[in-house]
């Protein structure tokens, strides 16, 4: 192990402006703080950190416009943009991204950055959400609900898509049968009716109780593994899935989620699988909590992340 270590490029993507709570841009900071980089040094990864992505920038030069049905989107557009080629060019030379957020809306450009890299990618969404929604059937119109609507083939026209996101036009679709959600239990009417439509695979917390953890991810990662046992795997893990008993700094905390040990187990199952090539962790927000609950986020968000690079027990 000590002549060909990995290489992690660690990309921190503070994006806030997908969602209403300032604090959102404070994950990547605090993730680091709490020793990410000696964990990932442990574990023998070749650490290697990008500057941290800068979305306010373009807040100085264009002020949110006001556009209620996908709120900040030439923000969201513009720093998304900036992700996606970050992480494109982290492919390109041969490293494992690992991105930091930053709300959920920067999986819009995670995910076009993969799927433009890796062709054959699989994706895993660990959510409570589907973010699944498009600017017409979005209850709220925050964007970190609206990642995979934007990229879903056969969900958006190019005409659709909100103002300053076009560039995603020009990158591919995710096709349905390429993604798997783990941990749902607060989804949208409309997404409803497109996650049945489109025969999406979609593990709920009902199908955690009955199946358990274990089965629920041999069938996620069988799922995306049939056809290609060398499939490579993009996983989101959106911190909002845990219970927010165990996770309570994060802006859309929803009851009956993950426990401590199934969010770990989570993690643990697809790095066992050899297959993840790119990881994203999201949407923690220390402000969102009195200090020893923003404390157990942070360090819980620093467990999961160890886990999908590569801890095990024993
Ligand atoms: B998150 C909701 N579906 O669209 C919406 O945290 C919530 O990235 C979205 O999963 C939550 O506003 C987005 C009601
Ligand atoms: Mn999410
Ligand atoms: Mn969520
Ligand atoms: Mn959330």
């Amino acid at each position: 192990h000590c002549n060909y270590p990995r290489t992690a490029n660690v990309i921190s993507a503070p994006m806030t402006y997908g969602q209403p709570y300032v604090g959102t841009d404070c994950g990547p900071r605090w993730l680091k703080e709490a020793g990410l980089r000696s964990m990932l040094s442990n574990l023998g990864w070749r650490v290697k950190e990008a500057p941290a992505l800068d979305f306010d920038d373009f807040s100085v030069h264009k002020p949110p416009k006001v556009n209620n049905s996908a709120k900040n989107s030439h923000i969201v557009g513009e720093g998304t943009l900036k992700l996606a080629k970050l992480v494109e060019e982290t492919i390109v030379a041969g490293e494992f991204p690992l991105i930091l957020g930053g709300d959920h809306s920067i999986g819009l450009g995670s995910l076009a950055a993969v799927l433009k890299a890796r062709p054959d990618v699989g994706i895993i969404w660990v959510d409570a959400h589907a973010d699944l929604n498009t600017p017409n059937s979005s209850p709220s119109g925050n964007m970190h609900g609206m990642p995979i609507g934007l990229l879903m083939d056969g969900v958006l026209t190019p005409d659709e898509m909100p103002p300053g996101c076009e560039w995603v036009n020009d990158y591919p679709r995710i096709s349905p049968d390429s993604i798997v959600y783990v941990g749902l239990r607060d989804v949208d009417s409309e997404e409803r009716k497109l996650i049945r439509k489109l025969n999406i695979k979609a593990f709920t917390m009902t199908d955690i109780d009955r199946y358990g953890i274990g089965r629920v991810m041999e069938m996620s990662l069988g799922h995306l593994l049939q056809d290609n046992p060398d499939r490579p795997l993009h996983l989101s893990y959106d911190i909002d899935a845990v219970d927010p008993v165990f996770a309570p700094a994060t802006g859309t905390t929803v009851r009956g989620g993950l426990t401590f040990r199934e969010a770990h187990y989570v993690a643990e199952s697809v790095a066992a699988s050899g297959n993840l090539a790119s990881a994203e962790i999201v949407e923690l927000n220390p402000n969102l909590s009195d200090g020893s609950g923003a404390t157990e986020t942070v360090d819980l968000g620093l467990q999961i992340v160890t886990s999908l690079m590569g801890k095990s027990i024993i």
